[in-house]
């Protein structure tokens, strides 16, 4: 690396200890910018990377809620504004235990480039909670709700900050969440938060966009191979929103999914998660709040195989659709054992940086998770517009859109990558394209 991006590099592990996850996508991603900053000199006197690497803003607060029984319950509540250079700031919030700055910052940071990537005017932003939504009850989630956006709102805005959801984080959180907010606001501002129901401004396909846009994106990538996704058998890990939007597109492309996973284990599949009535149980399962996926191996009697991963499985296509760390070296040995031709990941960061460079040097195509999930961000900037023209497009009008962007991204990555002498190398262009935007927005703007 040159000497200026790994000075900066350094200097944030240092000056950001006990953070794991943000020094792991810095890392990865700074690797990729050196090219860059050869290139403009100007970039290092601006101090531009040392910008960038620190969110503009972080606000943290206590989220007190009161459960059924009458006791307080006491969270930490959190909203990462990472970089407004192209737009307000834009991305989900997560409800789940492992929550902590760390983590929140990795994915801010991944936001600002992804954001970027989708062509759209959004900046990257990234919030939530240590809450753990699982086994609560619906009034337990109101209220959990009401309390983090009591504190919240005086932080977000249309054009300020527009969260969305992420783990943990779906319709009805964003129905609490913008309840409160309108409350509080006395405005109804349906432009700050997206993945809303269709009633009070939600866009059609936000639900499928991060899946049906991963499924997009795959079609390029085998596409540029002359392959194609018709008959390929699929791996899946998660079974959230994300996994059933990818599952369904799959399926419907021609493709067999053989998998899919939970913090339980993973479910086999011969015959595919192919029907209507299988794709649709995930969306049952995920909404009893039990969060185990074992219930459809009892359900569809297929095996089920406890606390394992399905990456030893043999297939095509891995698609982790999970949470961050899912495959390290161990797993990534396995699928490269077993032949996996493509590597796609869709959960934010799915892959250790040692194992991801060991996928590429053995030969797996791979399509890096800020390129191949864009399209879940993308439709919420479009449901942003909607909003703001008070009107709302049809599914094919959103579903034709996001196909055009997610067909953009890939394409753009591929440019950017060949433009560097990297070849057809996503991973290295998707960090560069998605960083030259947001590089030349800030060198406009002066020192902020
Ligand atoms: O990781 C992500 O891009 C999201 N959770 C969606 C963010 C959004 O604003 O729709």
């Amino acid at each position: 690396m040159s000497n200026y991006v790994q000075n900066v590099l350094a200097d944030l592990i240092a000056k950001n200890p006990g953070e794991p996850e943000f020094h792991q996508a810095a890392t990865e991603i700074l690797e990729s910018l050196e090219v860059i900053f050869d290139k403009h000199p100007e970039y290092e006197k601006a101090g531009l990377l040392e910008r960038f690497v620190e969110p503009e803003r972080t606000v943290m607060f206590r989220v007190p809620w009161v459960d059924d029984n009458g006791k307080v319950h006491v969270n930490k509540g959190y909203r990462v504004q990472f970089n407004s250079a192209i737009g307000p700031y834009k991305g989900g919030f997560r409800f789940h235990p492992t929550v902590n700055l760390s983590i929140l910052k990795f994915l801010g940071l991944e936001q600002i480039l992804k954001n970027s990537l989708t062509g759209l005017p959004i900046g990257g932003g990234k919030g939530g909670s240590d809450f753990d939504p699982s086994g609560k009850s619906d009034g337990e989630i109101m209220r959990f709700c009401q309390s983090f956006m009591s504190e919240l709102y005086r932080h977000i805005g249309p054009n300020v900050d527009v969260p969305a959801g992420d783990i943990g984080v779906g319709a009805r959180e964003i129905g609490y969440l913008f309840g409160q907010y309108k409350r509080l606001r006395g405005a109804f501002e349906n432009g700050v938060l997206t993945g809303k129901g269709l009633s009070y401004g939600g866009s059609l396909i936000r639900p499928e966009a991060t899946g049906f846009g991963a499924v997009y994106f795959a079609q390029k990538v085998l596409e540029h191979y002359g392959d194609s996704i018709e008959g390929k058998t699929v791996v899946i890990s998660g079974f959230g929103n994300v996994a059933w939007g990818a599952v369904k597109k799959a399926t419907e492309l021609g493709a067999k999914v053989i998998a899919i996973s939970g913090p339980d284990g993973y479910i086999y599949d011969e015959n595919g998660v192919s029907t209507d009535e299988k794709i649709n149980y995930m969306l049952e399962m995920r909404a009893s709040g039990r969060n185990r996926v074992q219930d459809y191996a009892e359900k569809f009697g297929v095996p089920f195989y406890a606390k394992e991963k399905p990456w030893g499985l043999k297939a095509d296509i891995m698609m982790p659709c999970a949470t961050q760390n899912e495959v390290g070296m161990a797993e990534a040995e396995k699928m490269v054992a077993n032949g996996v031709k493509y590597y796609i990941e869709v959960s934010n960061m799915p892959t250790s940086n040692e194992a991801l460079k060991y996928i590429i040097d053995s030969g797996v195509t791979v399509a890096p998770s800020k390129a191949v999930n864009a399209g879940g961000v993308a439709v919420s900037a479009l449901e942003m517009s909607q909003n703001s023209m008070r009107m709302s497009w049809s599914s094919e009008e959103v579903d034709a859109k996001l196909k055009t962007i997610m067909v953009n991204i890939h394409d753009n990555a591929a440019a950017a990558a060949e433009e560097f002498g990297y070849g057809y190398d996503l991973v290295k262009g998707a960090n560069i394209a998605g960083f030259k935007k947001v590089a030349e927005a800030m060198m406009a703007q002066g020192i902020i």
